[in-house]
C-alpha cells in the first residue's frame, strides 16, 4: 500500500490528523492497535479549551459538541472550607472552555472517518516503523494475520505514551525531560445530576479532589490517591464519605450521590521528548509529552500538535515549502512546555504533599490565597486554563502572512 502519511494511533491526535489532512487534499492511512469499541469508550479527558474548540469547528466535526457540549466561564478553587471563583471569561476577553468527553470527540471523528471513506484500520499487530531518516520510510503491520507493508512520504507517530513511535528516534538523539509525582487520582464516572455547573478543584489536608462532569446526568469526580492505590479496598460508600470529607464548606455545597459505572487510577506524570521530530517522523500528542491532569492539558496539546503538523505539510505538497515542516518541534515546544509548567504549577499548588515540609504545604496554600485574591495572578491562572491562542496563521495554501 502506498500513502503521503501513514499514522500511527488512532486517539485525538491521529484521527483529527488524518481528518484534518484530508480536508486539505493529502492522503493518509491510520493503523490502531486497540478495537474500534475500545477506542470509542476510553473514558479520559473531558475538557476542550476555546482553541480546541475552534479546530474542531472549523474542521466541520463540531455539530454535537455545540448542542451536548457544556460551555464553562469560570472554575472553583475550595480550600479553608471555602469556594472562590476564578471568572476565567472576564480575565480572559470572552475566552472559555467546554465540558464534553475525550471519548465523544473520538466518536465525531471515527463517524467522520466512516462517512468520508478514510483508511483507518483497527486491531493491528506489531506495528514497526523502517528508514524514517531516508526519503522513503515505512510503517508494516499485522492485520488480521497478514502481513502489511504502508510506504509513504511521512510518518506520524500518534501512538500515545506507551507507543513505539518515539523508539524510532535514536538514544543519542532522544532527550528526554521527566518528572513523576508522588500520588495519582483515584477517578469515578456517577449517574449522578452535576450538583454544581462548573468544575471545582479542593485543596484538603486529606489530599486534593476534584468535581467535574460529562453530562446533565453524569458525573465525574476524582480524589488523589497513592501511585500504587488498590482499588478493591474502595468501595461506593467510602469514595463518596471521602469526596464529602474533601469537599467541606461554610455552605453545605456537597457532589450528588449516584451509581458508581467506572472506577480508575490514573498516575501523575510530566514527560516531554526533544526534539519531536526526526528524519521524517513527528511525534505528536502523548507520544512526545505526558502532563498531569490537573491543568487538563493533554488532549488540547495533541490537538495543537496536529494543527500545527497538518498545516506544516500542507504548506510542503500545496507549496513545495519545506520550513514549517523543519521548525515543526520547535514551534510545538513552546506551547507543550508552558503547558508542562502550568499543569505543574497547578498540580503543586492543588494537592498537599506528605512527603513535603509543613514548609512546603504553607507555601501552596498562600499559592492558592493570592490566586483567589489578586486579579493579576487569578487573570494568569485563568488565561493558561482557557489555552493560549494559537500563534498567527502560517503562510500556507497561497495566502501571504
Ligand atoms: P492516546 O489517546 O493515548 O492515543 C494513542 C493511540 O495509539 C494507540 N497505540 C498504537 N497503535 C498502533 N500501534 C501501536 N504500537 C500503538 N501503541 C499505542 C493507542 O491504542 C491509542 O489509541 O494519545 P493522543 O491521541 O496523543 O491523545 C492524548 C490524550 O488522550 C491525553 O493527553 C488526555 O486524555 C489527557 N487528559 C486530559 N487532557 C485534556 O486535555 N483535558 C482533560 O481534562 C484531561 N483529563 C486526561 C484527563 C487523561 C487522563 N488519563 C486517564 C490519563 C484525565 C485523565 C484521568
Ligand atoms: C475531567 O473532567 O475528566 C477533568 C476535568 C478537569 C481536569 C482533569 C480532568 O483538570
Amino acid at each position: 500500500m502506498r500513502t503521503q502519511v501513514a499514522i500511527v494511533g488512532a486517539g485525538p491526535a491521529g484521527l483529527l490528523l488524518s481528518h484534518l489532512l484530508r480536508i486539505q487534499g493529502i492522503d493518509c492511512v491510520v493503523v490502531e492497535m486497540r478495537s474500534r469499541e475500545y477506542c470509542e469508550n476510553r473514558v479520559r479527558a473531558g475538557v476542550l479549551e476555546q482553541g480546541t474548540v475552534d479546530t474542531l469547528n472549523e474542521a466541520g466535526l463540531g455539530e454535537r459538541m455545540r448542542n451536548e457540549g457544556l460551555v464553562h466561564h469560570g472554575i472553583e478553587l475550595l480550600f479553608d472550607r471555602r469556594r472562590h471563583r476564578i471568572d476565567m471569561s472576564k480575565l480572559t476577553g470572552g475566552r472559555a472552555i467546554t465540558v464534553y468527553g475525550q471519548h465523544e470527540v473520538v466518536r465525531d471523528l471515527i463517524a467522520a472517518a466512516d462517512t468520508h471513506h478514510h483508511k483507518l484500520y483497527f486491531d493491528v499487530t506489531d506495528v514497526s516503523l523502517h528508514d524514517v531518516k531516508t526519503d522513503h520510510p515505512s510503517v508494516r503491520y499485522t492485520h488480521d494475520g497478514v502481513e502489511h507493508t504502508i510506504e509513504c512520504d511521512y510518518v506520524a507517530g500518534c501512538d500515545g505514551f506507551h507507543g513505539i513511535s518515539r523508539q524510532a528516534i535514536p538514544a543519542d538523539v532522544l532527550r528526554t525531560y521527566e518528572r513523576v509525582y508522588p500520588y495519582a487520582w483515584l477517578g469515578i464516572l456517577a449517574d449522578a445530576a452535576p450538583s454544581c455547573d462548573e468544575l471545582v478543584y479542593a485543596h484538603h489536608e486529606r489530599g486534593f479532589a476534584l468535581f467535574s462532569m460529562r453530562s446533565p446526568t453524569v458525573t465525574r469526580l476524582y480524589l488523589q490517591c497513592q501511585p500504587d492505590e488498590n482499588l478493591d479496598a474502595w468501595s461506593d460508600d467510602r469514595i463518596w464519605n471521602e469526596l464529602e470529607t474533601r469537599f467541606e464548606n461554610d455552605v453545605g455545597w456537597k457532589p450528588t450521590r449516584g451509581k458508581i459505572t467506572q472506577k480508575s487510577v490514573t498516575p501523575m506524570r510530566s514527560f516531554v521528548t526533544e526534539p519531536m521530530q526526526y528524519g521524517r517522523l513527528f511525534l505528536a500528542g502523548d507520544a512526545a509529552h505526558i502532563v498531569p491532569p490537573t491543568g487538563a492539558k493533554g488532549m488540547n496539546l495533541a490537538v495543537a500538535d496536529v494543527r500545527m503538523l497538518s498545516r506544516a505539510l500542507a504548506a510542503r505538497y500545496n507549496e513545495s515549502r519545506d520550513d514549517l515542516l523543519d521548525r515543526y518541534s520547535a514551534d510545538c515546544l513552546e506551547r507543550v512546555w508552558r503547558a508542562e509548567h502550568f499543569s505543574y504549577f497547578m498540580t503543586n499548588m492543588l494537592h498537599p504533599s506528605f512527603d513535603d515540609t509543613p514548609f512546603v504545604n504553607r507555601l501552596k496554600m498562600s499559592e492558592l490565597k493570592y490566586v483567589s485574591s489578586s486579579e493579576a495572578a487569578a487573570r494568569a491562572l485563568a488565561e493558561n486554563y482557557v489555552g493560549l491562542p494559537f500563534a498567527p496563521e502560517p503562510r500556507v495554501l497561497g495566502k501571504a502572512a
